[in-house]
């Protein structure tokens, strides 16, 4: 099988493999991407030519695309996510597990001349800066254009990366083969550096530089070279003397991450110079740095963000990011002016639209109970965007050393149990909080009230080898950090007898990170609970807030009935994590079984 254009590397490792795909795949052509603006800029031709992709108003939207996937593969499908470690204790309880062999073997068949017809591109990339201590590399081998055109924004990736790939590189085969939802696989083998993904064409199972590289194999890999890998946002907090502190935070899906990450601080702290930088919306790569601290690095290069409810007030940066040069999926579109539109963008949905699947769309048919079927937009509709398009972007986005940890926060979507910020104890106490991390349904989401997910560090569906042994990691990794980040929890759902929230989050979210890092400066005082440490009332600044004292009053009380009620809940999932759940983290959860009395 030859290759169309010049290939990147001559690593025979690298080009053996190639080849034993192209075998089985028996795609027409095979083409190296080099993510030449020539090069990139014929394939978005190609596929507006073949309707995959919808190229939108040049002016209103410069760059920009739309493109729709099959209606029945609209999200990542953990029921078809699968850990194929040797042993199935390695995978451990939480995962799927296929063992190694008979999965490529079940694979092989639907792999086998998926490609027949259809080009096979090469993209090589990097997750992190090129060169750089964070840095790792992989090749992607996929029969969609548009794998490519989100792949070269999410990740580093073309010719540069070519001189980078030796044996070490992260093997990644996909193919939309037939997009059969019954034989849709996205299968990890940590212990073969391999990710094969079929029959899916969704961005999180498919651009596999995201969850499956840079959390499922990325976590195995840091837990092997003493690093971590998270599923957390990094943002940056400057003070009006310029100085800029860094946190780590955690939060499962539909918790407002990437809003937090892209902040913008109410008009009080705006005035007096305060400023959010944005590092990274989803992921970081954590290392210990020489001086002792806790680095991170965010390995993307793009936002894969949630389309609808981003506006102007919401998340004016995100939204500034998809302005230009961005890829849209399963949004609306708008025929009257050619660009797009999502529930929660305004107030105006389009009068001549297509709706998410392609079909004439009358918005006075919404109905919010059933938002598949009568939206405009997918509710899990996304904007593939630039990092650097986005205004609050980090000056240190690119810094190959990464940003200083002062504070990690994890968070959970809690109506009752969890206070509005607690801090842990310490390092092992704060991997305890990290592992009973839950979301529940509130009242002001549709669904039963107070069905609780235990979502561990929101790597519930990434952790690509078993649970107890990542805490254990968590642990090891505490004793190694001279300096570690003090470790926090947040709740901005908290909710009132009737079920409304009674916190405003977005920007407001922002008195509550100075409080934290108060406390990382030894600045603030802090009422010992039985959870942990909780703030004065005090220490939160509410200027410029219409929250009343008893309002916060509320937010920072404990409630002990529904903490001894999740007690019972949290040792259910520990029993269902298994064996390998660490003796500190039970001793832990003995203790503040205690403590609540
Ligand atoms: C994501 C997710 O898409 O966490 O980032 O599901
Ligand atoms: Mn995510």
């Amino acid at each position: 099988m030859k290759f169309e254009n010049k290939q990147l590397t001559d690593n025979k490792y690298v080009l053996d493999w190639i080849q034993e795909c192209a075998e089985l795949t028996n795609p027409d052509k095979i083409v190296w991407i080099t993510a030449e603006e020539e090069q990139l800029e014929e394939l978005r031709r190609q596929a507006c030519e073949t309707k995959e992709l919808y190229k939108l108003n040049k002016e209103l939207l410069p760059g920009c695309y739309l493109h729709r996937t099959a209606v029945n593969d609209v999200a990542r499908v953990e029921a078809r996510t699968f850990i194929c470690t040797r042993t199935k204790e390695d995978a451990g309880n939480i995962n799927n597990w296929i063992e190694p062999q008979e999965c490529y073997a079940r694979l092989r068949k639907l792999y086998k001349n998926s490609m027949v017809g259809r080009t096979m591109y090469v993209i090589p990339y990097a997750m992190g800066q090129l060169g750089s201590a964070f840095a790792k590399y992989g090749v992607e081998l996929t029969d969609s254009i548009y794998v490519v055109l989100n792949m070269v924004i999410m990740t580093r990736a073309g010719a540069a990366v070519g001189k980078y790939l030796d044996e070490h590189f992260i093997k990644g085969l996909h193919s939309k083969a037939t997009l059969d939802p019954d034989n849709r696989y996205i299968c990890h083998f940590p212990e073969d550096n391999t990710i094969w993904s079929v029959n899916s064409g969704y961005g999180g199972n498919v651009l596999l530089g995201k969850k499956c590289f840079a959390l499922r194999i990325a976590s195995y890999l840091g837990r092997k070279e003493g690093w971590m890998a998270e599923h957390m946002l990094i943002l940056g907090l400057q003070s009006p003397d310029g100085v800029i502190k860094y946190v780590a935070a955690a939060f499962p899906s539909a918790c407002g991450k990437t809003n937090l990450a892209m902040l913008i601080p109410p008009e009080y702290y705006k005035k007096k110079g305060y400023k959010i930088w944005c590092v990274g919306d989803d992921i970081a790569w954590l290392r210990i740095g020489a001086d002792g601290r806790l680095w991170a690095v965010n390995p993307e290069n793009g936002f894969f963000g949630v389309a609808p409810g981003t506006n102007e007030h919401s998340n004016p940066n995100a939204l500034a990011a998809t302005k230009s040069g961005a890829i849209f999926t399963n949004v609306c579109h708008d025929l009257g002016n050619n660009t797009v539109w999502w529930e929660g963008l305004n107030d105006n949905p389009p009068t001549n639209a297509l709706n998410w699947k392609g079909e004439k769309w009358d918005y006075r048919t919404y109905d919010k109970n059933d938002k598949i079927n009568t939206s405009g937009a997918h509710p899990n509709s996304r904007f593939t965007a630039v990092a650097k398009n986005c205004p609050c972007v980090s000056p240190e986005f690119d810094n190959p050393d990464g940003v200083p940890i002062s504070a990690i926060i994890f968070g959970g979507r809690r109506a009752k149990t969890a206070p509005l910020v607690y801090q842990s104890f310490n390092w092992q106490h704060g991997t305890f909080v990290g592992s009973i991390m839950a979301s529940e349904t509130t009242a002001a989401a549709a669904g039963a009230i107070g069905v609780v997910r235990r979502d561990p560090m929101a790597m519930r569906p990434f952790v690509g080898y078993d649970m107890g042994d990542y805490w254990a990691h968590w642990l090891e990794m505490g004793k190694r950090i001279p300096n570690p980040p003090k470790i926090f929890h947040v709740n901005w759902f908290r909710c009132d007898d009737e079920g409304h929230f009674i916190w405003p989050g977005f920007g407001d979210n922002m008195r509550v990170l100075m409080w934290i890092l108060s406390r990382c400066e030894n600045k603030a005082e802090a009422r010992q609970t039985p959870i942990g440490y909780v703030p004065y009332e005090k220490d939160i600044n509410l200027e410029g807030t219409d929250i009343s004292e008893q309002t916060l009053a509320d937010l920072l009380s404990i409630d002990t009935e529904s903490w001894k009620d999740d007690i019972a809940n949290i040792k259910e999932f520990y029993a269902l994590v298994g064996d390998r759940v660490p003796q500190e983290l039970k001793t832990e959860l003995d203790a503040l079984e205690k403590r609540l009395g």
